[in-house]
């Protein structure tokens, strides 16, 4: 049976075997404090960007068999500490209502703490988003409240970095 060439085609061989662009080393604050993970940012073709994150030690960690999902979002600004009240607001350069900001990503999915998933992403260019940060938050993302989907506290940050 012949392959349809879709965009996975040219995504899965990028996230097996290249370095990605750039990275968010996540940690956890106060409120999480075993909670760490990678975020990583992959130049991709169709004019995007390709996000793959791998979060462990979220909070419904201790609860077996939970499935819980959990706000993440580009912020502003790149300073995670004091922890993390000046990360600013989402990442929105055009100044759109939450849930278009640029900065608006796809939640994660805690598996009783662990979270992976990878999506393609046109809404920034890569360089844009150097200096910036990763944000976890503790709710999910309502996708409708304004100014930040009713997603509650910051409970991990970490800055996205270039790669060498
Ligand atoms: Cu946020
Ligand atoms: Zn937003």
């Amino acid at each position: 049976m012949p392959q349809s060439p879709t965009p996975r085609l040219a995504f899965l061989p990028l996230l097996e075997n290249n370095s990605p662009q750039a990275t968010a080393w996540v940690r956890g604050g106060a409120s999480a404090p075993n909670l760490s993970g990678l975020v990583k940012f992959y130049d991709a073709p169709y004019g995007g960007v390709l996000i793959e994150a791998e979060i462990f030690g979220l909070p419904n960690k201790n609860v077996p068999d939970s499935t819980t999902f959990y706000a993440m979002h580009i912020h502003q600004e790149g300073d995670c500490s004091d922890n993390f009240t000046k990360t600013g607001n989402h990442y929105n350069p055009t100044m759109q209502p939450h849930p278009n900001h640029e900065g608006d990503l796809l939640p994660l999915f805690g598996n009783s703490g662990y979270a992976w998933g990878a999506f393609f992403d046109r809404r920034f260019r890569l360089q844009d988003i150097i200096g910036r940060s990763v944000v976890i938050h503790a709710k999910p993302d309502d996708f409708t409240t304004q100014p930040s989907g009713d997603s509650g506290a910051k409970i991990a940050c970490g800055v996205i970095v270039e790669t060498e």
